[in-house]
């Protein structure tokens, strides 16, 4: 069975003789920037299949430096020219690809490099994956794969899909983020909202404000010891993320959420009093100074410093939850902290509250976290951001937020937006559910992790496989009609074997037995 997530535009199965990957295969490379994406697709390979296959030089494809492909190999074909026109191209030019199998070779075309990495996620998934009961990778035979035969032509809904990591609540060092970056990647997730800053602590080293650091960062939910990124960590991560084609997402969370700051500045307190470190699980309960100069200076500094590390074009303020401020306050602040912001040049992204405002930098992105039963009160703030001429980010909490339980499972996990089943992830439109938002306003869907009751990457896994499928598949994939979880469910069973072989936790769902 051909099973692939999210479910390309076109992909036709044909009856002819498959394609095989062999011990003699090679991943031909063909056009400038193929060669790096062929090197990931080999190391793909070697974990899933065991075969260790070369990435030759294909050279331009014509002319006398062309390789000849054979019968056994992958070409990996650059299509738009030299890397300086693939620079011009727009999205979506940028993420569309083809891939043909059949017994005379593979073929991945894409006019991009973030094309072809596209091109051969999906090809990854069509390599059967060895029985999960079966030996470990280096015990592989090293035999021949068959392929079936398939012509696919492919091309992203959205251009935004992101998941997010709430590195704050507990802190993940590096190697569990890159890790993470990985399983999202094979989705065609392409940016990684982290979320850097809460009550519980500060993970982002900031120059001009050391004791975020060194007091902020020193906490987290539970008795853990916390941690934080170095600016060398972060570069680290960034360039990690963009060879995956994903895009980081910076978030500082303000005016509340900041408890963390507040513990270790006292000028940041409106009474000018230090806060103790936090270590529970409440939200709403603390603010910035908002009457303070020091707070904007604050903010001012922060924003340079993150949008300095931040290649991407996103910087996210939060602006959820605060709870302790009126109405009137928090618009007031929000207003004079975006214009403060919007000085780095950066696109600004906030949560729905920020919708309050009203005057906003234009284009300032809104994601929207609401429940069904919150779209009357919540509308308006979503809306306010196309008003002000910007865009929507869909984070319905009932259908992408992975933190809340599974009906089946609650040691993880939280319940105020209820428990989300398989289905409940898979059965939405994000260009449906509020009235006023639709397919032309939206950015893209997001899926947020929140980690109070997560502490490994282990228990991330769990919460986020296999929900994050059936959210990228509606990131990605072209609708024709409302989604039915059949559809997905025995390509979710498929994606879950090849989680098992690689060795990334999924929950066990009694739904995946209903393909
Ligand atoms: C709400 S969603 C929050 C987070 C919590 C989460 C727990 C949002 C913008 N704020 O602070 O971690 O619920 O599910």
């Amino acid at each position: 069975m051909v099973s692939v997530i999210p479910h390309p535009v076109s992909l036709i199965e044909h009856a002819a003789e498959a394609f095989t990957l062999t011990p003699e295969s090679r991943l031909v490379a063909t056009g400038g920037g193929a060669a790096a994406v062929a090197a990931q697709l080999a190391d793909w390979l070697r974990v899933d299949t065991g075969l260790a296959l070369p990435v030759v030089d294909g050279g331009t494809g014509t002319g006398a430096d062309a390789v000849k492909a054979g019968a056994h190999d992958v070409v990996l074909a650059l299509t738009g020219g030299s890397a300086e026109t693939c620079e011009d191209l727009a999205w979506p030019e940028t993420e569309t690809y083809s891939l043909t199998t059949d017994a005379s070779g593979a073929w991945l075309g894409a006019a991009h490099p973030a094309g072809l990495f596209a091109a051969a996620q999906t090809l990854r998934q069509l390599v059967p994956a060895p029985d999960a009961a079966g030996a470990a990778s280096d015990a592989l035979p090293a035999a021949a794969h068959h392929v079936p035969s398939v012509t696919i032509n492919d091309s992203p809904r959205f251009a935004y899909r992101g998941a997010m990591l709430d590195v704050a609540r507990h802190f993940f060092p590096v190697a569990d983020v890159e890790r993470f970056i990985d399983a999202i990647a094979m989705l065609k997730i392409n940016h990684l909202h982290l979320h850097l800053t809460d009550d519980q602590g500060w993970r982002i080293q900031i120059d001009s404000w050391p004791l975020l650091t060194e007091i902020g960062s020193a906490s987290e939910t539970g008795d853990g010891p916390g941690g934080f990124y170095t600016k060398e960590d972060y570069a680290g991560l960034v360039a990690y993320a963009a060879e995956r084609f994903v895009t980081i997402v910076p978030e500082i969370d303000i005016p509340g959420h900041t408890n963390a700051a507040l513990a270790s500045y006292a000028e940041l307190n409106e009474d000018g009093v230090l806060r103790e470190p936090y270590r529970g699980i409440e939200v709403g309960f603390t603010s910035l100074a908002i009457n303070k100069d020091s707070s904007y200076r604050f903010i001012d500094d922060v924003v340079r410093e993150v949008a300095a590390m931040t290649p991407g074009p996103y910087l996210h303020l939060g602006g959820d939850e605060s709870l302790t401020l009126t109405q009137e306050q928090f618009v007031e602040f929000i207003n004079r902290a975006t214009a403060v912001a919007a000085a780095t040049g950066k696109t600004l992204v906030g949560w729905h509250e920020m919708g309050q405002a009203d005057a906003l930098p234009t284009g300032t992105i809104g994601q929207y976290w609401g429940r069904h039963a919150d779209h009357a009160k919540v509308g308006p703030q979503i809306r306010s951001f196309v008003e002000q001429g910007g865009s929507v980010i869909m984070s319905p909490a009932e259908h992408s937020y992975l933190d809340m339980h599974y009906p089946d499972e609650t040691r993880l996990g939280q319940g105020w937006a209820g428990t989300i089943s398989l289905a409940d992830s898979y059965e939405w439109d994000p260009a449906t559910l509020v009235e006023g938002i639709t397919e032309a306003q939206l950015l893209g869907v997001e899926a947020p992790v929140w980690t109070e009751t997560l502490e490994t990457s282990s228990d991330v896994e769990f919460m986020v496989f296999p929900r994050l499928a059936c959210v990228a598949e509606i990131a990605w994939s072209q609708v024709s009609g409302p989604r039915r979880f059949e559809e997905i469910a025995p390509r979710l069973a498929a994606f879950c074997a090849r989680l098992d072989r690689l060795g990334i936790n999924f929950h066990r769902s009694p739904e995946l037995g209903a393909g």
